[in-house]
């Protein structure tokens, strides 16, 4: 297999085609008309009259006009590398969400194809879409926009119950972590490695198109984490925009889990890396991300010199594991633990005054706040981050109240 058009095949076997052969062209930058160069193209016409095909596949991205004179030359269908993912994407998704987000793409892809179209059939280039003349496409073309624009409406509803749900979650003091990386990497059986769970884990590409959010076992404290599409090189901004809802769950989640297929060779290793980075940063900051270093049970992805990692991309860990013999998942556990340091329990006793109700109202809006009892005095237990029980406490002794940590030695103010 020719290590250039090695992830081409991948993706046209995720899309289920079946590759007859390869041709490969190597120039400085593509051809301005037709993409491919005229003796590549007398070649291929050579191949497709001994060994016709139902497709060519294109290993880039065809700019309408070049997609228009390509078909129109060769009288095969091209498909380049967007057309290809929203293939695969299509028969991906399975859900109201995804749906829309690949229809939106694949109707955003069409647009300056239609252009295309309406260009040509009004200099008489071409018969017309469908046969239907240039007022066809005229029509379909404003339809297609009109399409779009319910679509964005839609999923913008649905994204507003992703934001009500995040906000529940925040109340409840759940943390979230989201998992992001390239297509592949093995984000779903990290999923299933952290959670016990069992979604869908396969070795082709984009089999998860839509969230899943499970909770993490054995950490004392809730933490849910969500499976997410991966990511591709060389998609346009717009295929990245239609998965608008999708990915705005790794940028709202307090920690990102960016994961790297690690049995690859260096240079994929760094590709990927700076793929996923190039889509991340800079709205997330480092600081929330852990790099794991995934498969480490296959290739050389153990002996990976994390220094050279850091020069490639910032991020505040790096962790190696396997999530299919379940290597590392225990370190890789305890650095998300510290992440997330366990809530602190305290309990407090106040006399009654105005000042008192104060300090409990602002304790219910920073939801430390989990039971009060009004007897001789108010009595309060609640929970919070380290970084507040010092402020708690001093108020608490401000109050002249009673302070005392739980599961510790009690502390009177
Ligand atoms: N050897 C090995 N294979 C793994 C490991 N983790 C995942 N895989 C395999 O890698 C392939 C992809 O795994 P997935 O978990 O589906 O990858 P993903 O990142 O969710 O992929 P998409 O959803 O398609 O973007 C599957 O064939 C897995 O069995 C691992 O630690 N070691
Ligand atoms: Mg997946």
């Amino acid at each position: 297999m020719n290590e250039d058009v090695r992830e081409l095949e991948e993706l046209a076997s995720s899309a289920g085609y079946t590759v007859i052969y390869e041709v490969i062209q190597r120039r400085e930058r593509p051809e301005a008309t037709t993409f491919i160069g005229r003796g590549k193209i007398e070649e291929i016409k050579t191949l497709l009259s001994i060994r016709p095909v139902d497709l060519l596949l294109i290993d880039g991205v065809l700019k309408p006009s070049q997609h228009f004179n390509l078909e129109n030359t060769l009288k095969v269908e091209c498909i380049d590398r967007v057309r290809l993912v929203l293939n695969i994407f299509t028969t991906r998704a399975n859900d109201r969400e995804s749906k829309l987000q690949v229809e939106r793409a694949r109707l955003q892809y069409e647009i300056p194809l239609l252009k295309e179209w309406i260009h040509s059939a009004k200099k008489g280039e071409h018969p017309g879409f469908l046969g239907g003349g240039e007022y066809a496409v005229d029509v379909y073309y404003d339809l297609t926009k009109k399409r779009i624009k319910k679509i964005e409406d839609e999923l913008k509803s649905i994204n507003q119950s992703h934001v009500i749900r995040r906000g529940q979650r925040q109340k409840r003091g759940q943390a979230l972590i989201s998992l992001a990386g390239y297509t592949n990497a093995g984000k779903s059986a990290l999923l299933n490695a952290l959670t016990g769970g069992t979604v869908l884990v396969e070795n082709r590409m984009f089999s998860t198109l839509s969230t899943t959010t499970r909770k993490i076992k054995d950490i004392d404290r809730t933490i849910l984490i969500t499976d997410t599409i991966g990511f591709l090189d060389d998609l346009p901004p717009f295929v990245i925009e239609a998965f608008k809802n999708t990915i705005e769950e790794i940028f709202t989640a307090d920690l990102v889990l960016l994961t790297v297929d690690s049995s690859e060779s260096r240079e994929e290793i760094k590709r990927k890396i700076l793929t996923s980075k190039k889509i991340l940063y800079p709205d997330l900051s480092p600081e929330r991300v852990i790099l794991v270093l995934n498969k480490i049970d296959i290739g050389p992805g153990r002996h990976l010199d994390e220094k050279a990692i850091s020069e490639w991309i910032e991020c505040s860990a790096i962790v190696k594991v396997s999530a299919k013999t379940g290597e590392g998942i225990e370190s890789l556990m305890d650095r998300i633990s510290k992440y997330f340091p366990p809530p602190h329990h305290f309990e407090v006793d106040l006399p009654y005054s105005d000042k008192s109700e104060n300090f409990i109202s602002s304790l219910r809006a920073f939801e430390c706040l989990e039971s009060i009892r009004y007897g001789p005095t108010i009595h309060m237990q609640g929970a919070c981050e380290i970084k507040d029980l010092e402020r708690i406490k001093t108020q608490v002794a401000t109050l002249k109240g009673t302070f005392k940590l739980l599961g510790q030695s009690s502390i009177d103010e």
